[in-house]
Protein backbone atom coordinates (compact mmCIF):
# COMPACT_ATOMS: atom_id res chain seq x y z
CA UNK A 1 0.00 0.00 0.00
CA UNK A 2 1.61 3.53 -1.26
CA UNK A 3 0.97 6.73 0.38
CA UNK A 4 0.90 9.65 -1.70
CA UNK A 5 1.14 13.08 -0.35
CA UNK A 6 -0.74 15.78 -2.61
CA UNK A 7 -1.70 19.15 -2.57
CA UNK A 8 -5.44 20.65 -4.24
CA UNK A 9 -6.07 18.74 -6.99
CA UNK A 10 -7.51 22.01 -8.51
CA UNK A 11 -3.96 23.70 -8.81
CA UNK A 12 -1.21 21.32 -8.08
CA UNK A 13 0.40 20.27 -11.28
CA UNK A 14 3.17 18.16 -10.27
CA UNK A 15 0.69 16.03 -7.61
CA UNK A 16 -1.26 15.19 -10.53
CA UNK A 17 1.75 13.79 -12.22
CA UNK A 18 2.54 11.69 -8.58
CA UNK A 19 -0.85 10.94 -8.53
CA UNK A 20 -1.44 9.51 -12.18
CA UNK A 21 1.65 7.68 -11.69
CA UNK A 22 0.56 5.48 -8.79
CA UNK A 23 -2.96 5.02 -10.19
CA UNK A 24 -0.72 3.96 -13.63
CA UNK A 25 1.04 1.57 -10.90
CA UNK A 26 -2.58 -0.21 -10.55
CA UNK A 27 -1.51 -0.89 -6.53
CA UNK A 28 -3.35 -0.05 -3.73
CA UNK A 29 -2.79 3.53 -2.59
CA UNK A 30 -4.12 5.77 -0.36
CA UNK A 31 -4.04 9.62 -0.36
CA UNK A 32 -2.86 12.43 1.89
CA UNK A 33 -4.26 16.05 0.38
CA UNK A 34 -2.53 18.97 2.43
CA UNK A 35 -3.86 21.94 0.58
CA UNK A 36 -1.66 24.80 -0.44
CA UNK A 37 -1.08 27.90 1.18
CA UNK A 38 -3.30 27.30 4.11
CA UNK A 39 -2.19 26.78 8.02
CA UNK A 40 -3.12 23.11 7.89
CA UNK A 41 0.05 23.32 4.68
CA UNK A 42 2.33 24.80 7.15
CA UNK A 43 1.44 22.41 10.57
CA UNK A 44 2.00 19.38 8.16
CA UNK A 45 3.84 19.35 4.97
CA UNK A 46 7.17 19.35 7.42
CA UNK A 47 5.82 15.37 8.61
CA UNK A 48 5.56 14.29 4.84
CA UNK A 49 8.21 15.95 2.89
CA UNK A 50 11.93 16.96 3.46
CA UNK A 51 11.60 19.39 0.46
CA UNK A 52 8.31 20.73 1.74
CA UNK A 53 6.65 20.13 -1.82
CA UNK A 54 4.65 17.94 -3.17
CA UNK A 55 3.93 14.92 -4.38
CA UNK A 56 5.35 12.95 -2.22
CA UNK A 57 5.52 8.75 -2.17
CA UNK A 58 5.88 6.66 0.82
CA UNK A 59 6.64 3.18 -0.10
CA UNK A 60 7.11 1.57 2.87
CA UNK A 61 10.60 3.00 4.42
CA UNK A 62 10.97 4.77 1.30
CA UNK A 63 10.35 8.68 0.87
CA UNK A 64 10.21 10.07 -2.43
CA UNK A 65 9.87 13.11 -2.92
CA UNK A 66 9.50 14.50 -6.88
CA UNK A 67 7.31 13.96 -9.48
CA UNK A 68 10.00 12.56 -11.50
CA UNK A 69 11.53 9.92 -8.61
CA UNK A 70 8.11 8.75 -8.42
CA UNK A 71 7.52 7.81 -11.70
CA UNK A 72 10.90 6.27 -12.03
CA UNK A 73 9.96 4.41 -8.90
CA UNK A 74 6.97 3.03 -9.78
CA UNK A 75 8.60 2.28 -12.90
CA UNK A 76 10.68 0.05 -11.50
CA UNK A 77 8.67 -1.23 -9.09
CA UNK A 78 6.26 -2.36 -11.77
CA UNK A 79 7.93 -3.33 -15.16
CA UNK A 80 4.81 -4.67 -16.51
CA UNK A 81 2.76 -1.50 -16.10
CA UNK A 82 4.07 0.37 -19.60
CA UNK A 83 5.52 3.39 -17.71
CA UNK A 84 7.88 3.89 -20.46
CA UNK A 85 8.07 2.37 -24.14
CA UNK A 86 9.19 -1.05 -24.75
CA UNK A 87 10.91 0.01 -28.09
CA UNK A 88 14.56 1.56 -27.05
CA UNK A 89 14.06 4.58 -29.25
CA UNK A 90 10.58 5.53 -28.32
CA UNK A 91 11.80 5.08 -24.50
CA UNK A 92 14.79 7.56 -25.14
CA UNK A 93 12.67 9.85 -27.02
CA UNK A 94 9.90 9.53 -23.50
CA UNK A 95 12.64 9.86 -21.19
CA UNK A 96 13.71 13.13 -22.88
CA UNK A 97 10.31 14.53 -23.57
CA UNK A 98 9.62 13.53 -19.62
CA UNK A 99 12.69 15.41 -18.48
CA UNK A 100 12.48 18.56 -20.34
CA UNK A 101 9.12 19.21 -19.24
CA UNK A 102 9.92 18.59 -15.83
CA UNK A 103 12.88 21.31 -15.99
CA UNK A 104 11.38 23.26 -18.59
CA UNK A 105 8.85 25.41 -19.98
CA UNK A 106 8.88 28.43 -16.99
CA UNK A 107 7.31 31.05 -18.89
CA UNK A 108 3.81 28.97 -19.30
CA UNK A 109 4.37 26.89 -15.94
CA UNK A 110 4.72 30.26 -14.44
CA UNK A 111 2.07 32.72 -16.51
CA UNK A 112 -0.54 29.75 -17.54
CA UNK A 113 -1.43 27.94 -13.50
CA UNK A 114 -2.98 24.94 -13.79
CA UNK A 115 -7.03 25.80 -12.54
CA UNK A 116 -9.24 23.46 -13.34
CA UNK A 117 -12.18 25.78 -12.59
CA UNK A 118 -11.04 28.66 -14.51
CA UNK A 119 -13.96 28.97 -17.05
CA UNK A 120 -12.27 28.60 -20.04
CA UNK A 121 -11.35 31.93 -21.86
CA UNK A 122 -8.03 33.51 -23.85
CA UNK A 123 -5.19 34.83 -21.74
CA UNK A 124 -3.46 36.55 -24.26
CA UNK A 125 0.69 35.87 -23.66
CA UNK A 126 4.14 36.78 -24.12
CA UNK A 127 6.75 35.83 -26.84
CA UNK A 128 8.01 33.56 -24.24
CA UNK A 129 4.76 31.52 -23.50
CA UNK A 130 4.59 31.29 -27.04
CA UNK A 131 8.02 29.57 -27.66
CA UNK A 132 7.16 27.11 -24.97
CA UNK A 133 3.66 26.08 -26.79
CA UNK A 134 5.31 25.98 -30.33
CA UNK A 135 8.33 23.75 -28.62
CA UNK A 136 5.59 21.71 -27.11
CA UNK A 137 3.79 21.03 -29.80
CA UNK A 138 6.36 20.43 -31.92
CA UNK A 139 7.38 17.52 -29.57
CA UNK A 140 4.32 16.37 -29.48
CA UNK A 141 3.77 15.83 -33.42
CA UNK A 142 7.25 14.06 -33.20
CA UNK A 143 6.22 11.61 -30.38
CA UNK A 144 2.75 10.69 -31.89
CA UNK A 145 4.74 10.97 -35.52
CA UNK A 146 7.31 8.80 -34.88
CA UNK A 147 6.49 6.60 -32.26
CA UNK A 148 2.51 6.98 -31.63
CA UNK A 149 0.50 5.34 -34.33
CA UNK A 150 -0.77 2.67 -32.25
CA UNK A 151 -2.56 4.59 -29.49
CA UNK A 152 -4.11 7.98 -28.77
CA UNK A 153 -1.15 9.13 -26.41
CA UNK A 154 2.55 10.13 -27.22
CA UNK A 155 3.90 6.60 -27.64
CA UNK A 156 0.91 4.66 -28.63
CA UNK A 157 -0.05 3.82 -25.27
CA UNK A 158 -0.50 6.07 -21.91
CA UNK A 159 2.66 6.67 -20.81
CA UNK A 160 4.95 8.35 -18.14
CA UNK A 161 4.82 11.11 -21.17
CA UNK A 162 2.20 11.68 -21.07
CA UNK A 163 1.80 12.08 -17.45
CA UNK A 164 4.29 14.60 -17.05
CA UNK A 165 2.93 16.76 -20.09
CA UNK A 166 -1.37 16.12 -18.58
CA UNK A 167 -0.96 19.86 -16.43
CA UNK A 168 -0.05 21.03 -20.10
CA UNK A 169 -3.14 20.14 -21.66
CA UNK A 170 -5.25 21.32 -18.75
CA UNK A 171 -3.33 24.62 -18.81
CA UNK A 172 -3.68 24.50 -22.83
CA UNK A 173 -7.54 24.15 -22.28
CA UNK A 174 -8.20 26.87 -19.68
CA UNK A 175 -6.07 29.80 -21.39
CA UNK A 176 -7.09 28.58 -25.34
CA UNK A 177 -3.39 28.54 -26.04
CA UNK A 178 -3.37 28.52 -29.92
CA UNK A 179 -2.77 24.96 -30.23
CA UNK A 180 -2.86 23.03 -34.23
CA UNK A 181 -5.55 19.97 -35.18
CA UNK A 182 -3.03 17.20 -34.18
CA UNK A 183 -2.10 18.28 -30.61
CA UNK A 184 -5.64 18.96 -30.09
CA UNK A 185 -6.81 15.56 -30.60
CA UNK A 186 -3.96 14.50 -28.20
CA UNK A 187 -5.67 16.71 -25.67
CA UNK A 188 -8.66 15.24 -25.83
CA UNK A 189 -7.13 11.48 -25.64
CA UNK A 190 -5.94 13.13 -22.29
CA UNK A 191 -8.77 14.76 -21.38
CA UNK A 192 -10.92 11.67 -21.46
CA UNK A 193 -8.17 9.35 -19.72
CA UNK A 194 -9.78 7.46 -16.97
CA UNK A 195 -7.32 8.54 -14.19
CA UNK A 196 -7.18 12.02 -15.46
CA UNK A 197 -11.09 12.83 -15.58
CA UNK A 198 -11.14 11.33 -11.79
CA UNK A 199 -8.32 13.70 -11.18
CA UNK A 200 -10.30 16.96 -12.83
CA UNK A 201 -13.81 15.99 -11.49
CA UNK A 202 -12.46 15.84 -7.63
CA UNK A 203 -10.43 19.48 -8.61
CA UNK A 204 -13.50 21.09 -9.86
CA UNK A 205 -15.85 20.03 -6.58
CA UNK A 206 -12.53 21.75 -4.24
CA UNK A 207 -13.35 25.38 -2.44
CA UNK A 208 -9.76 26.17 -1.78
CA UNK A 209 -8.87 29.59 -3.55
CA UNK A 210 -5.10 30.24 -4.02
CA UNK A 211 -4.77 33.81 -4.86
CA UNK A 212 -1.54 33.67 -7.52
CA UNK A 213 -2.86 30.60 -9.09
CA UNK A 214 -6.31 33.10 -10.13
CA UNK A 215 -5.20 34.72 -13.48
CA UNK A 216 -8.32 36.90 -14.70
N1 LIG B 1 10.32 19.35 -8.95
C1 LIG B 1 9.21 19.06 -8.05
C2 LIG B 1 8.31 20.29 -7.95
C3 LIG B 1 7.30 20.17 -6.82
C4 LIG B 1 6.55 21.46 -6.56
O1 LIG B 1 7.02 22.59 -6.85
N2 LIG B 1 5.36 21.31 -5.97
C5 LIG B 1 4.52 22.44 -5.58
C6 LIG B 1 3.06 22.13 -5.71
S1 LIG B 1 2.54 21.98 -7.37
C7 LIG B 1 4.70 22.72 -4.13
O2 LIG B 1 4.86 21.78 -3.36
N3 LIG B 1 4.60 24.00 -3.75
C8 LIG B 1 4.63 24.37 -2.39
C9 LIG B 1 5.83 25.17 -2.00
O3 LIG B 1 6.76 25.32 -2.83
O4 LIG B 1 5.86 25.62 -0.85
C10 LIG B 1 8.49 17.82 -8.56
O5 LIG B 1 8.69 17.46 -9.72
O6 LIG B 1 7.77 17.16 -7.79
Amino acid sequence: MYTIVIGNKNYSSWSLRGWLAVKASGAPYEEVLIPLETEEWEARIGDFSPSRCVPVLIDGDATIWDSLAIIESLAERHPDAGFWPADPLARAHARSASAEMHSGFTDLRGVCPMNFRRPVEILPVSDGVKNDVSRIIALWAEARGDFGRDGPFLYGAWSAADIMFAPVVSRFRTYGLDVNAGALTYMEAVENQPHYVEWRNEGLKETWIVPSDEID
